[in-house]
């Protein structure tokens, strides 16, 4: 199997500085002449991505479980690009993705409401449409807290930026991160690198230099296969 490019995800929350980061790292790729798609999910620009557009902007409502689903479709009408892309040699470089998809959804009491009997089972509901999507080679998410996120000037006016809801989605994505980054088969290798915390609480160019160390590594291209989440 030749190298093919590696697939880096950037999930924070929000006012995380996950927007510049993830177009800090884009220009500095770019300028060493990497080739590098950039690519945001909810992707707002497909018949789709139109529907979520609404319905964060609460010009829309929709049941909680089929929004949910519209997201992970998302996901996958890009998945076929995003593997081509790989095989073909160009880095893909991604806001958010399949945890930014489970976070947000099982953080709401809602579908937690759904499965009375475990939480976990709200989470697992959660997964399971983005099981088998292309798994990211490293995941990084850019955490803040929120009183750090507050200091920062306070959420903005989409329909999860409120500061509850935002608390209840860094746990679900701490516990993922836990799930992602534990051994595998109590073999500590290469995958407990897949998800990396940042403190996104510091300075800017702090924090780039430091994604910039966790990328850097991977730039060289990847032997295996483009993998499978949660597979
Ligand atoms: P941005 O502010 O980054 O545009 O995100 N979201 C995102 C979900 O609820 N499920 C998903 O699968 C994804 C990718 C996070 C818009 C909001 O959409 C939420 C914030």
């Amino acid at each position: 199997m030749p190298r093919r490019a590696p697939f880096i995800v950037i999930e924070g929350l929000d006012r995380s500085g996950k927007t510049t980061q993830t177009s800090l790292l884009h220009s500095h790729l770019e300028s060493l002449k990497i080739s590098t798609k950039l690519l945001k999910f909810p992707d707002r620009t497909t018949a789709i991505g139109k529907m979520i557009d609404s319905y964060l902007r609460s010009q829309s409502e929709l049941d909680d479980h089929a929004i949910h689903l519209l997201f992970s479709a998302n996901r996958w009408e890009l998945a076929p690009t995003i593997t081509s892309l790989l095989t073909s040699g160009t880095l893909v470089l991604c806001d958010r993705y399949a945890f930014s998809g489970i976070a947000f959804s099982a953080a709401k009491p809602s579908l937690r409401a759904t499965f009375p009997s475990t939480e976990n089972d709200a989470l697992l509901w959660c997964r399971a449409p983005d099981i088998s999507l292309p798994a990211p080679d490293l995941t990084i998410f850019l955490d803040i807290t929120p009183d750090q996120a507050k200091l920062r000037g306070g959420y903005g006016e989409e329909r999860y930026e409120k500061e509850e809801m935002q608390k209840r989605v860094r746990e679900v994505f701490h516990r993922l991160g836990e799930e992602m980054s534990s051994p595998v088969d109590g073999v500590n290798d290469s995958k407990d690198k897949r998800w990396v915390v940042v403190d996104a609480g510091r300075e800017r160019e702090v924090v780039a230099r430091e994604l910039w160390q966790l990328v850097e590594p991977l730039i060289e291209g990847v032997d295996e296969e483009v993998g499978r989440l949660w597979e």
